[in-house]
């Protein structure tokens, strides 16, 4: 194949590659690899540590699946948390929902964001928006310190290995529980049923333990491995399938909409398998 090309690599078992137009940075933070490249298919694509992380054509899907089905269940969001995302697109869904006051993104790697700001301002746009508040700290931290504090908690992390492997912690998952209020929501990224079976079954289950209603659901995004990603909702009180109609917000979406908000929870019978 001509040209450059980047490959992300799946486990050493799955290759998938993209066509660059062009190399736009590469660096090595304390924390890990942080590329940008300007690629045929999809765009500008941030990569860190080999791993696609978001591109600009298909980060809309992504964005608004792991903010939306949680901020809509809640009834008053008012106080929302992002744990990673240094990228500001979950950011920037969260603060277009009217019903958020106030958005808090704590981020480990302070380059991510900067490199994001400079090339990827389709997603990083309202990290200067009055609402938002950027940390540069370990979220792990974060939610051990709050108490009884935030309504809805997203995880926008990067795969389970690295620096990303205590945020699917059981400890982790209950120190999210404790830094909810009572009837708070948290939603986290839960990789490709594809790959990751065992895993999945593993932290669904933890999950299942803490909070009350634990419910999984998927989104077509085509530049994860496989294409196929899960996301898992913890919420203390309120069922996201029972939420009235009513309460769903239309915020100019791509993917997200009423009728996904209910239909997204229904799962292929494989992945019903996978959570028993
Ligand atoms: N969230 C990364 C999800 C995991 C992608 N995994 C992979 N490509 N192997 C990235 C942050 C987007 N805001």
């Amino acid at each position: 194949m001509k040209g450059i090309w980047f490959t992300e690599m799946e486990s050493g078992k799955l290759a998938t590659s993209y066509k660059v137009k062009k190399i736009l940075h590469q660096e090595t933070s304390k924390y890990q690899t942080i590329e940008m490249f300007d690629t045929e298919m999809f765009g500008r694509m941030l990569v860190n540590d080999g791993a696609v992380m978001t591109t600009v054509k298909d980060e809309f899907v992504y964005h608004e699946m792991i903010t939306l089905p949680a901020l809509n269940t809640h009834p008053n969001p008012k106080n929302v948390l992002v744990i990673g995302g240094g990228d500001g697109g979950t950011i920037r869904e969260i603060v277009k929902h009217p019903r958020v006051e106030k958005a808090t993104l704590v981020e480990i790697d302070e380059r991510v964001i900067e490199v994001c700001k400079q090339y990827l301002p389709e997603t990083s746009l309202e990290l200067d928006n009055p609402k938002v508040t950027v940390l540069v700290d370990d979220g792990i931290k974060h939610v051990q310190e709050k108490k009884d504090f935030y309504d809805v908690i997203i995880v926008d992390s990067t795969d389970p290995v690295g620096p990303a492997v205590g945020l699917f912690s059981k400890e982790f998952y209950q120190n999210v529980f404790d830094a909810l209020k009572e009837d708070g929501i948290f939603a986290a990224q839960t990789e490709s049923p594809w790959v990751y079976q065992d895993f999945i079954n593993k932290i669904f289950k933890e999950i299942k333990s803490i909070f009350p209603i634990t419910k999984l659901y998927t989104a077509a995004i085509p530049t994860y491995p496989t294409g196929l990603w899960s996301f898992t909702m913890g919420s203390k009180k309120y069922d996201p399938e029972k939420v009235d109609r009513t309460q769903i917000v239309d915020t100019n979406t791509r993917y997200y909409t009423a009728d996904l908000h209910y239909s997204c929870f229904k799962l292929p019978r494989f992945i019903q398998d996978i959570l028993e």
